[in-house]
């Protein structure tokens, strides 16, 4: 089933909302299937945003990845990786929908934060970078009779 990368930001996890995150992907309907707290190195940070390795941001959001623990997901479900970022919201929170959590929470493009693999390939390649296999749990909820037909 497919699976996405998703990381509660150092300022999410100092704003006490790991609990409200996870909360709001376990009431959606997706299942955990990875979970760690994680004091980013500056290598692995770089990797994470390697995309973004020529643009002016790139140094100060290492910085920050780097500031304070993180907490790293992996969440699994139909659709999850577009759900994902639609739960989280547009990149600017100023810009993203209430009832999103970016909307909800933040005001800052270089404070949005969580994270969510932008794409199903994007996914597979964070989580292998997140994640070894032997972190990865495979469960059967016992409700999903009740969340899929
Ligand atoms: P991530 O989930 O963190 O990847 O954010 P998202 O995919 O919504 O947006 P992208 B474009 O990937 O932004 C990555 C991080 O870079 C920050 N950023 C982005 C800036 O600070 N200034 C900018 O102009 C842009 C485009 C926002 C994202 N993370 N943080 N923190
Ligand atoms: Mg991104």
């Amino acid at each position: 089933m497919e699976r996405s990368f998703i990381m509660i930001k150092p300022d999410g996890v100092q704003r006490n909302l790991v609990g409200e995150v996870i909360r709001r992907f376990e009431t959606k309907g997706f299942t955990l299937v990875g979970l760690k707290l994680v004091s980013v190195s500056r290598d692995l940070a770089e990797k994470h945003y390697g995309v973004h390795k020529e643009r002016p941001f790139f140094g100060g959001l290492v910085d920050f990845i780097c500031s304070g623990p993180v907490v790293a997901m992996v969440w699994q479900g139909d659709g999850v990786v577009a759900s994902a970022r639609k739960l989280i919201g547009a990149t600017n929170p100023l810009n993203a929908e209430p009832g999103t959590i970016r909307g909800d929470f933040g005001v800052s493009v270089g404070r949005n934060i969580i994270h969510g693999s932008d794409a199903i390939e994007t996914a597979q390649t964070e989580i292998k970078l997140w994640f070894s296999d032997s972190e990865l749990v495979s469960w059967e909820p016992c409700n999903k009779a009740w969340l899929y037909e």
